[in-house]
């Protein structure tokens, strides 16, 4: 049995990547924070089956400690203030966590003399958008134009990944991936957001529009469950290297709304209003992936495409939606 430690493991990926790790036969381990409210609702599901531990990525001793119980043989690095927004209200921590973290965990396992594969999170962000490049498809050959203290910060944690692999021939691979979505996805990025709203538009719960920045944006989605798979093939290659996981195909922010709201029956442009808070110092304006050597190489490639990932999306909230009010409705009926 192999032992996988997971950073990030109460986040989107995380909670997929356990999942899927757990369905393999891996004893998984996971790396949580404190906080003052419980948040593992991702997890809660596989609670007795998983190996949890209290650590932080900005803290060097609390990994160390973890990684010096845990011996794992894979450990995947998920852990991130991931918000790009975000990140420009606490840059600060956000480079802590997101780009120092990375090292500080690769640091911990080259001092501790430990030599699991690892999986370093990085992101399509690092591209700054297609408008930075001088292909129409995003490479792993293109050149990085970080836009955010986020993407700034995972380009740095790229960067220590390739130096620890070619400094002491550690087995780190980087994810390039692009965006990927699905009914577990935090609730303020824009997809869920936007999911979210339109359950509550049809179950009569809307309080007021729904408030957006950019409309014009566009992003290569994808679903998430695949991009976990494709984080796991990539360690099981014999050498490790950079990937890109994408779909090839973009789409705006306008048309996730079209899509989101036509599923049931109704005009976005009814619903919502712009909000000029929501936008950010510095935009990624489109985002397209080439995903052509994670194909080549391991056999990956994406298999829900945009449209179904709006309806499998929307669906779900539904679902949600109408369980929560049957939850009300029992409590209040009880007798
Ligand atoms: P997410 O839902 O925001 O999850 C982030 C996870 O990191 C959470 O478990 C969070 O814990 C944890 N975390 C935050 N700060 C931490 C710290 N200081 N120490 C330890 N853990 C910390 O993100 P995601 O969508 O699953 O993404 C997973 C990773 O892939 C992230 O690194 C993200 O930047 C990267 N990525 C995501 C996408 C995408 O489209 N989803 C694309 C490219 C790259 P709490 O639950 O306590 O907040
Ligand atoms: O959903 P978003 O916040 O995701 P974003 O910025 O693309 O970042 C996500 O994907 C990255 C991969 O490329 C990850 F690395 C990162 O961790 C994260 O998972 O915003 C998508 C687009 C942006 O252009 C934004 O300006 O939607 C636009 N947008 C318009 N209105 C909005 C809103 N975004 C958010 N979050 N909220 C809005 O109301």
């Amino acid at each position: 049995m192999k032992t996988a430690l997971i950073t990030g493991i109460t986040g989107q990926d995380g909670s997929y990547l356990a999942d899927f790790l757990l369905y393999l036969g891996y004893e998984v381990h996971g790396v949580v924070r404190r906080s003052s409210s419980i948040n593992t609702k991702r997890i809660d599901h596989s609670f007795g089956r998983l190996h949890l531990h209290h650590a932080d990525l900005t803290d060097s001793a609390s990994l160390v400690s973890v990684l010096a119980k845990v011996h794992p043989d894979e450990v995947y690095n998920l852990g991130a203030q991931s918000h790009v927004r975000v990140s420009y209200d606490v840059p600060g921590f956000t480079h802590e966590a997101t780009g120092l973290g990375a090292f500080r965990l690769l640091e911990s396992l080259r001092t501790l003399g430990l030599t699991p594969r690892v999986y370093q999170a990085g992101s399509s962000e690092m591209f700054g958008g297609n408008e930075h490049s001088c292909c129409e498809f995003l490479s792993e050959e293109c050149r990085f134009h970080p836009r955010s203290p986020y993407a700034c910060a995972k380009v740095f944690a790229h960067h220590c990944a390739v130096n620890y692999r070619e400094a002491y021939g550690m087995h780190v691979s980087n994810g390039i991936l692009f965006n990927h979505e699905s009914p577990r996805r935090g609730e303020t990025f824009v997809t869920r957001k936007i999911t979210r709203y339109v359950a509550e538009v049809f179950y009569n719960r809307a309080d007021g529009p729904l408030k957006l920045g950019n409309l014009e944006a566009k992003r290569d989605w994808g679903y998430a469950p695949e991009y976990v798979c494709g984080m796991w093939r990539m360690l099981q290659q014999d050498r490790p290297g950079d990937y890109i996981l994408a779909t090839g195909e973009t789409h705006s922010v306008r048309e996730f709304l079209e899509l989101a709201f036509q599923e049931i029956g109704e005009d976005y442009r009814a619903h919502i209003t712009r909000d000029e808070r929501l936008l950010r110092p510095a935009e990624v304006n489109t985002l397209l992936g080439d995903y052509s050597l994670a194909e080549n190489t391991f056999g990956w490639r994406p298999m829900t495409h945009f449209a179904g990932l709006v309806k499998k999306m929307v669906q779900a909230e539904l679902e949600d939606y109408e369980r929560g009010l049957e939850e009300v409705w029992r409590f209040y009926h009880k007798d």
